[in-house]
């Protein structure tokens, strides 16, 4: 084609490392979490012209990129993007794949590879990381030739968002960035013959579910996370209201109600609140939306919810009868089945039947609650932390946890008013995974206050994403709860393991000359009269913060599933 005719058709010849920026330019995405490297390199040198349109973020490991993405994908309801090289770039970014696809965040990677002519010479940095990572995206593919990337990169951000979102990554050869072509301008992409995201709800199913639940004394909802990935929360709180029931969340799923909605009814799960657990073998009809029945819900399988009748909305069809069994499954999108469904419900309020959760939260709050919030000793307890936490923040903040026991305290303690407020890695359990994901969610909510709750141990796990604060000046604040030990696992040898503590003792640095020496402020805190005041600091600071908190060594997490047992043998202490 002749440069007129080029012109004529609206075509440019650009690099295929131009025609990437300008995809993710068309998709919206203004800040890019990454780290360059040799066979990235074209896809930076082309970043230099475009850095007032896009806002790349030097991490200090590709780890941190995508958990940071991920923060940034939950706190916005955006995808996440992520730049890395080559070969340990590529491989750094596998734990937080992984993550991503158990927790179906929305994340695009792009990795850079070796000359397509050097493919399978084991070239340096070359590593073949479609084959490694296929296992943990939703979809990924290596483009080896530059006219391919705007048709590709589309179609990586639709799987991504789409359905039940997930991990996309592209990996994308030397030769192919630096390659020009005629680019015909980008066009998103919005239907793929191969792939059914939103499945059609079947209204037969709807009308079962509904007399199902006309018919229920105790009905019970259970709810995860793809209540907040399909925007669906006022379509939920009809749906609860109207029927007048009882509404318990897993840890994915929190933040999509208020935590003082009247009819929340906490968190299930291993460390979950008591009346959802033990309740959930005494309702009469489940009503499962956007979860997934993991085990850490479900305690023994065999003797999950049998006396219920079981509805289960989902989007993702090989969710359906995977773990339980359902009465009826309605496969596809809440935010269209929840309203057909509410339209069908009678309104009631089940008085009675509240009253029991209200009476187990009340037995929860005497042996388990109190005592932890309002502790006798001196030592500071990880649950009066994060009441008094609470306390200041008012449920505005939004709070990422780490992996450990200080996770599942505060999954339990902090309250949120907002959804997209509860930011944690919940499949995967990931360590490290807080300080990252923090940076991102602020950068995916500007506004709003960002607090990370992480444990010593998985703090010094990603403890170098302390100089991506420093460079890029993000106000983010971190509490380090600080027991010495590797704690859920401590806990677990000291209640499975006859107290046999093997590796679980860590030794901390002064985190707070840490902070320091990255321009960070920080100060620790261990005397209880000036715990709120210290916390007021923190969050009152301009810029980020860091405060250690030590709190009490061997305590332990309650309530408490043992692992083996069922829901309702869950122990208070
Ligand atoms: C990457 C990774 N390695 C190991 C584990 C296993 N693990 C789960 S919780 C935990 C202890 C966490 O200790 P810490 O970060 O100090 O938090 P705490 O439990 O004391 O609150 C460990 C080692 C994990 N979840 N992730």
């Amino acid at each position: 084609m002749r440069a007129t005719d080029a012109l004529r058709m609206n075509t440019r010849v650009v690099s295929g490392s131009v025609s990437l920026l300008e995809a993710l330019i068309h998709e919206g995405v203004d800040t890019i979490f990454g780290y360059p490297g040799g066979a990235i390199m074209p896809v930076y040198d082309a970043l230099y012209d475009f850095h007032h349109q896009i806002n790349h973020i030097l991490v200090r490991h590709e780890q941190g990129a995508i958990h940071a993405a991920q923060g940034f994908a939950r706190s916005s309801g955006k995808t996440g993007v992520v730049i890395a090289t080559s070969g340990p770039g590529g491989t750094n970014l596998v734990t937080g794949l992984g993550d991503a696809i158990i927790d179906s965040t929305p994340v695009v990677c792009i990795t850079g590879q070796v000359y397509a002519h050097l493919l399978g010479s084991d070239a340096f940095q070359e590593t073949d990381i479609i084959n490694i990572t296929a296992p943990v995206t939703k979809w990924n593919y290596q483009i080896v030739d530059a006219a391919e990337i705007p048709a590709v990169l589309a179609k990586a951000f639709y799987i991504a968002r789409s359905g039940r979102p997930g991990p996309v990554l592209i990996d994308i050869t030397k030769n192919a960035q630096l390659q020009k072509f005629e680019f015909n301008g980008y066009e998103k992409c919005e239907f793929l013959d191969s792939y059914d995201p939103k499945p059609e709800i079947d209204r037969e199913k709807i009308r079962e579910a509904a007399r199902i639940i006309n018919a229920a004394k105790k009905p019970f909802v259970v709810f995860g996370q793809g209540v907040i990935l399909g925007n669906a929360e006022r379509e939920f709180h009809r749906f609860i209201e109207k029927g007048g029931i009882p509404a318990a969340w897993t840890i994915m799923g929190m933040s999509a109600i208020r935590t003082d909605h009247p009819l929340a009814a906490g968190m299930l799960g291993m460390h979950g609140n008591y009346a959802p657990n033990v309740l959930t073998n005494e309702c009469d009809v489940l009503i499962a939306i956007g979860m997934r029945f993991d085990d850490r819900v479900t305690g023994k399988l065999e003797k999950y919810a049998k006396q219920a009748k079981i509805i289960h909305l989902d989007i993702d069809a090989a969710e359906i009868d995977k773990n339980v069994k359902t009465t009826v499954a309605v496969c596809g999108d809440c935010k269209e089945s929840l309203p057909l469904l509410t339209e069908l419900i009678e309104r009631k309020e089940h008085a009675a039947w509240l009253g029991r959760f209200h009476e187990l939260r009340m037995e929860e709050e005497e042996i388990c609650i109190q005592p932890e919030q309002n502790p006798v000793h001196p030592e500071l307890t990880m649950g009066e932390v994060i009441k008094t936490l609470n306390e200041l923040v008012r449920g505005e903040a939004i709070i990422v946890t780490d992996v450990g026991q200080h996770q599942m305290v505060t999954c339990r303690y902090a309250k949120y008013n907002y959804s997209k407020s509860n930011i944690t890695s919940g499949g995967l359990g990931t360590m490290g995974f807080a300080l990252p994901a923090a940076i991102g969610a602020k950068y995916g909510a500007p506004r709003r206050t960002v607090i990370a709750i992480i444990g010593d141990g998985g703090f010094q796990m990603t403890i170098q994403e302390l100089g991506t604060i420093m460079q890029c000046g993000v106000d983010i604040k971190i509490v380090i709860l600080n027991n010495g030990f590797l704690g859920m696992v401590r806990q677990w040898q000291e209640l499975f393991h006859q107290k046999r503590y093997s590796c679980v003792d860590i030794s901390s640095p002064d985190y707070v000359k840490v902070a320091l020496a990255y321009g960070i402020a920080g100060a620790k805190v261990s005397d209880r009269s000036v715990l709120k005041a210290a916390l007021k600091q923190m969050i009152h600071h301009k810029g980020s913060f860091l405060l250690e908190v030590p709190v009490k060594q061997e305590e332990n997490v309650f309530p408490m599933i043992p692992q083996g047992c069922a829901v309702n043998e869950v122990r208070l202490k």
